[in-house]
């Protein structure tokens, strides 16, 4: 049996697969393989703590490949794509692992996700199991996978993780078998697929194979100097590229340290478990760092044992990143990631004002980036453009999205990232802006067409754009500007919402506020003019006149 589908993804041509290896950048190990060092090298370290719950690295890979087994025993084959969502819980690694052990392949979806997300990314991957969590705060996670087995043709099986099932839903406690180390899925096959922000329509799927996001991670652990003795705190979801791999879990899995998985990431939960597990290092997304900026000086906790805090997914103000480390007496990190590869960091050991003032810069040497003007040319360093990048880990193309990708990359295989970016003269990244129509919500991305679509369906609206209006607190919120089908019969802004809510939209692409207009303003060639809505509604509070 084998799990490679050859057409699963779009892969490097072969010259740079070659130079690749030759630079030592994919080891061909799989994920598995990398777990399984430590668990050789420290069998009775501890690999995970969540809540009373405590793992070591023998049992955690005793428990994967027990899993493993008891997933084709159930009937998944190799090749089979499943979606996992779950909370921050050990069975998500559990899951992670024994799934890509067998050559089938997760797609990570976030705790937030809802049906239309859920049942898109079934419906596009032909996925043949849903495996959700019982902690998922708010969500009824089994009403959702009745719900997915119902209205998903290639879904035959739902299996939970806790102790309680409807009937047709399967317990993941009930597979566990003998353990089964037999591989099936090879270093360069997709292992997962990560989910882009999106900027079109639905969040896109993002093949990463074994060898390049090992070569991320790997990567980082050495930028990050992550060792046995590293132990990191997860607050943010698991599934995350972030916190998976920047170094994140992973990077402490390969690495021997312990993930110490939070789910409450308030500053008070957060604290007590630094104090407690004498946590190292922790990821943010910039408005959880203010928080715990907030509150530290208060804080009745010992967070004594925090060396780093790494601050990534949204850019992070420079005066908020010049006060977190005296603030959080502890190092600063700021990371600027995407899960379609590229990730930049500031080095530990560089001078503050680097650390402070940029998102630095990326792990490989031959991660390859370029700053080009609307024609893509390349522009003179320290101007602002877009930024490019092709490299080792950084994907080639989306997962059947052959149109977008045409887009999305160009002739030569670079990604073009829609950001807006300027280098520094020692190559450092300066996040300036975007050029994707996207709403980055304290590190959650909105993909703007995906919620106008919506919108549009609804019978009183006539026509809608979704925009980023700043805000103190998250960077940035999204406003819907709306102009409705009888002007005459006003709407209030709460319908719009549940309408989305009921349509089973994620929570966090449910616009912040809505404003109404006669008529959307338009450019020249006749697309909606953004910048002048935004330009326009930037300075209009959550209050007047709107929700
Ligand atoms: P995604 O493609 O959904 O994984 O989201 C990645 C995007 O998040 C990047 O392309 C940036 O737009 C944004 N992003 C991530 N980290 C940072 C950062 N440190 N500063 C600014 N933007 C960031
Ligand atoms: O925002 C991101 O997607 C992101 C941020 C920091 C990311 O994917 C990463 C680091 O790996």
């Amino acid at each position: 049996m084998t799990a490679s589908t050859p057409l699963d993804f779009t892969p490097w041509p072969a010259e740079y697969a070659q130079y690749y290896r030759k630079q030592g950048y994919w080891q061909d190990r799989t994920l598995f393989d990398c777990f399984s060092a430590t668990a050789t090298q420290s069998p009775h370290a501890i690999a995970l703590v969540c809540q009373n719950q405590q793992y070591t690295y023998q049992q955690l890979q005793q428990k994967i490949a027990g899993l493993s087994a008891g997933l084709l025993a159930l009937g998944l084959k190799p090749g089979d794509n499943v979606v996992l969502q779950m909370a921050n819980e050990p069975a998500f690694y559990i899951c992670f692992f024994a799934l890509t052990l067998k050559g089938i392949k997760p797609i990570l979806a976030l705790p937030a996700h809802r049906h239309i997300e859920l049942s898109y990314f079934c419906q596009h991957a032909a996925a043949k199991a849903y495996i959700c969590s019982d902690q998922i705060v708010g969500f009824d996670s089994q009403k959702q996978a009745l719900q997915l087995l119902e209205t998903c043709p290639s879904l035959q099986f739902a299996i939970t993780s806790g102790s309680a099932s409807h009937p047709g839903i399967t317990l993941l406690d009930t597979l566990y078998s003998a353990p089964c180390y037999q591989q099936y899925s090879q270093p360069g096959d997709v292992a997962f697929y990560q989910l882009s922000g999106g900027t079109t329509g639905t969040s896109k799927l993002i093949p990463r194979t074994h060898n390049d996001y090992v070569y991320s991670v790997m990567g980082s652990i050495e930028i990050c100097r992550f060792t046995p003795d590293t132990n990191y705190l997860c607050v943010l979801p698991v599934a995350h590229n972030f916190p998976l791999s920047s170094p994140g879990s992973l990077g402490v899995f390969f690495s021997g340290g312990s993930v110490i998985l939070g789910q409450d990431s308030s500053p008070k939960a957060a604290f007590e478990l630094i104090e407690r597990h004498k946590v190292t290092v922790s990821a943010l997304v910039p408005p959880l760092a203010l928080l715990w900026m907030q509150y530290a000086p208060a804080a009745g906790e010992d967070i004594s044992s925090l060396q780093l805090v790494q601050v990534g997914g949204a850019k992070f103000s420079q005066s908020a990143a010049q006060q977190l480390p005296e603030t959080l007496n502890c190092q600063l990190q700021q990371v600027f990631g995407m899960a379609e590869g590229l990730v930049n960091y500031t080095r530990l050991d560089d001078p503050l004002d680097i650390i402070v003032s940029t998102q630095g810069r990326p792990i490989s040497p031959d991660d390859e980036v370029l700053v080009v003007n609307e024609d893509g040319e390349p522009v003179p360093a320290g101007q602002e453009g877009q930024l490019l990048t092709r490299g080792p880990y950084t994907i080639r193309g989306y997962y059947r999205a052959a149109e977008h990708n045409r887009r999305a990359f160009n002739h030569d295989g670079f990604y073009s990232t829609g950001d807006l970016v300027r280098l520094t003269q020692d190559g450092n990244i300066i996040v300036t802006g975007r050029d994707k129509d996207q709403i980055n919500r304290g590190g959650e991305k909105i993909a703007a067409e995906e919620v106008e679509n919506l919108l549009l369906q609804h019978p009183d609206v006539h026509d809608a754009a979704l925009i980023a209006v700043p805000d103190e607190f998250l960077g940035e919120r999204s406003c819907a500007i709306v102009v409705l089908e009888n002007q005459d019969t006003p709407l209030k802004p709460i319908v719009l919402k549940r309408f989305l809510h009921e349509k089973g939209l994620a929570e966090y692409k449910i616009p912040d506020q809505i404003h109404w207009i006669t008529v959307l303003p338009k450019t020249p060639v006749g697309k909606i003019n953004k910048k002048r809505l935004r330009e326009q509604f930037s300075s209009r509070q959550l209050k007047t006149g709107s929700a």
